[in-house]
């Protein structure tokens, strides 16, 4: 009877402990992002650095800069957006796609609209540990029809980014344990999502109306919010009690509960570490090597 297991894979729900709206706000060269996490009240919800809702129209992008330290996941909703690294690595993000890019020692990149109109998408920044910040830079790359989808008779659809759902498993490895889910849910469906008990997890809305929770401190939440949700619970239940589908993603990660030192696209664990990235970016050595002669296409570069 697989329909009532799912039905009571949650004995607990985690409930949402705070709720922001993520207001437009310029970054890049004229693009506009809707930060929630890595915005001043919310610096870092471990091991979360970032999360930008985004919307690039040519000539705006994210020319030329650099990363060290962590991962950038790039997941399109619509249009494309080119991508273009200092050791050639070179390849266009459409809508659906994902770019799944642990930066380690250092990668030096663009990233510009690939097309006509509006281009939108998820970029979020997850942190590594000490000890794989200084790894070789790796790309995870999937592209849409590739990524694992499910679907239940209850009414829920997902897209499985990392981590596990419904039966549906992501490849893609994540050296900070990462779940990554794309939920969408019919009007009247409900869901209920195991998520690991020392993981921090959150909900950000991108369209129609969701309820999240359980019983009187459930919350409901329509799109551009960021839904922090409370530790402990053994999974989240979610549902639609509106005429329109619901779309968010699900994110939890385990949490590293290491120091943190932050210069923009430097994540490191101390300022010492943040002195000596800055260094090598500059002396273009430890990892930063290609970045001497290197241009993107675009020619501009965004400092730091
Ligand atoms: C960056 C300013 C930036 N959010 N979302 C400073 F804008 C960026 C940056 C991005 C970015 C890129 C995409 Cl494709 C999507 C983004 C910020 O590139 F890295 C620094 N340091
Ligand atoms: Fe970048």
């Amino acid at each position: 009877m697989p329909d009532r297991e799912n039905s009571c894979v949650v004995r607990e729900s985690r409930q949402v402990v705070r709720k922001f709206l993520a207001r437009p706000q310029h970054e890049g060269v004229g693009a506009i992002v809707r930060r929630s996490i890595g915005r001043f009240e919310l610096k870092y919800f471990d091991p979360f650095l970032a999360l930008d809702e985004f919307s690039v129209t040519a000539p705006a992008g994210f020319p030329d800069h650099p990363h060290r330290g962590f991962e950038t996941v790039t997941y399109m909703l619509q249009g494309s957006v080119l991508h273009e690294d200092f050791e050639g690595h070179k390849g266009t993000i459409a809508a659906g796609d994902l770019q799944w890019m642990t930066a380690g020692r250092g990668i030096v990149h663009s990233e510009m609209p690939a097309a006509q109109g509006t281009q939108k998408g998820l970029q979020l920044w997850i942190n590594l540990s000490s000890k794989h910040k200084m790894i070789e830079p790796r790309y995870q790359e999937i592209s849409s029809k590739d990524i694992a989808e499910a679907s239940n008779d209850d009414g829920v659809k997902v897209r499985v980014i990392a981590g596990e759902a419904l039966g549906a498993k992501s490849p893609v490895y994540t050296r900070t344990p990462t779940m990554y889910l794309d939920f969408t849910l019919e009007p009247g469906a409900r869901l209920q999502q195991p998520i690991p008990a020392s993981w921090n997890a959150f909900v950000y809305v991108l369209d129609g109306e969701g309820g999240f929770g359980s019983g009187s401190k459930a919350v409901t939440a329509s799109a551009h919010h960021l839904l922090l949700l409370s530790s402990g619970g053994d999974g989240l239940e979610a549902w639609n009690k509106t005429a329109k589908p619901v779309r968010f993603i699900l994110v939890g990660g385990q949490p590293l509960g290491e120091p943190l030192a932050q210069l923009g696209p430097f994540v490191m664990n101390s300022e010492e570490e943040i002195d000596q990235a800055i260094d090598d970016f500059e002396k273009c050595v430890n990892g930063f090597e290609k970045a001497r002669h290197w241009r993107s296409e675009s020619g501009i570069s965004l400092g730091l």
